[in-house]
C-alpha cells in the first residue's frame, strides 16, 4: 500500500486528508499528568466470513497505563496481508453530534494503520449538512505490536470523566479496485464501547521535607580537678586585731 496510506484509504473513504501536522488538543489546557490504569477488551466471533478477504479480528484491546498513554490493539487470526488496514474510531465528548458521522458515533479521532508503517493519528471534524467530515493529519504515532497503536491522552483530547466511545474496524482494502472488507468490532448491531477512566491534571504534591532531627543531649564537661592546698603558701588577710583592755581611770584623790 504506502503512499502515506494511500493517502490514509482516501481520507477514511470519503472526505479530503489535509496533511496538516497539527499537536494535540489539551484538556482546557492543562496536560494529563497520571492517569488510573485500566484496560477494556471487546470480543469478536471468530472466523465469521470463513472464505473471504476479510481478516479475522478476534478481539480490540484497550489499555490506559499510570502515565497518560493509551494503547489499542487488535488479535487478527489472519496472517497479514500488505492489504490490510485497521481503524479505530474515538469519540472523544460523548456527543454523536460531533466528529465524523461514520457509524452515527461522532468520532473525534481515527488511529489507522496499514502493514509496513507506522500508524497515524487523524483528527475529524464533521462536514456541513450530510457532507464527509475533513480529516486533518495529526501525528504519526508508536507502533504496539503488528496491530497496534499508543497515543497520550493530550493528544485525544479528553476531558476527565468523559468515557471514550470506541469503534473498530480491521479490513481488506484496495482503494484501486475498490474493495473493502472489514470486520468491526464491535459488531455495528452493538453499541461502541464506551471506556471509563479517570486521569489527573495535577502533578503529585511534593513528599514533605524531613522533619529535624531532635537535638542530641551533649555530654557535661569533665569537672574541674579539685587544686590541693600548696604547702607553703601563706595565706594572708586582715590581721586580726586583739581589743586592748579598757584602762581603768586612776582614783586619785
Ligand atoms: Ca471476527
Ligand atoms: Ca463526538
Amino acid at each position: 500500500m504506502t503512499r502515506r496510506g494511500r493517502a490514509v484509504i482516501a481520507a477514511l473513504a470519503t472526505g479530503a486528508l489535509a496533511l496538516l501536522s497539527g499537536g494535540g488538543v489539551a484538556h482546557g489546557g492543562q496536560p494529563c499528568v497520571s492517569s488510573t490504569p485500566a484496560t477494556a477488551t471487546v470480543a469478536d466471533i471468530p472466523d465469521e466470513q470463513p472464505g473471504t478477504l476479510t481478516p479475522d479480528a478476534r478481539s480490540a484491546t484497550l489499555s490506559l497505563d499510570a502515565t497518560c498513554t493509551l494503547t489499542v490493539t487488535y488479535t487478527v487470526a489472519t496472517p497479514t496481508a500488505p492489504q490490510h488496514f485497521w481503524t479505530s474510531y474515538f469519540d472523544t465528548d460523548a456527543n454523536a453530534e460531533t466528529g465524523g458521522q461514520l457509524f452515527n458515533m461522532g468520532a473525534e479521532y481515527v488511529i489507522a494503520r496499514t502493514p509496513g508503517e507506522p500508524p497515524v493519528l487523524l483528527r475529524q471534524t464533521r462536514g456541513a449538512g450530510s457532507a464527509p467530515p475533513d480529516v486533518t493529519l495529526v501525528k504519526e504515532l508508536v507502533p504496539a505490536g503488528e496491530n497496534g497503536a499508543m497515543v497520550h491522552l493530550d493528544d485525544l483530547g479528553v476531558t476527565p470523566g468523559v468515557p471514550l466511545g470506541f469503534q473498530g474496524v480491521v479490513a481488506w482494502s484496495d482503494t484501486e479496485s475498490e474493495q473493502f472488507h472489514p470486520d468491526f468490532v464491535p459488531e455495528l448491531e452493538l453499541a461502541p464501547l464506551r471506556f471509563s477512566f479517570t486521569f489527573s491534571t495535577q502533578p503529585p504534591a511534593p513528599p514533605a521535607p524531613p522533619a529535624p532531627a531532635a537535638p542530641q543531649p551533649q555530654p557535661a564537661p569533665p569537672a574541674a580537678p579539685l587544686t590541693p592546698p600548696v604547702l607553703g603558701q601563706t595565706v594572708t588577710g586582715p590581721k586580726a586585731t586583739t581589743p586592748r583592755a579598757a584602762s581603768s581611770p586612776s582614783s586619785g584623790a
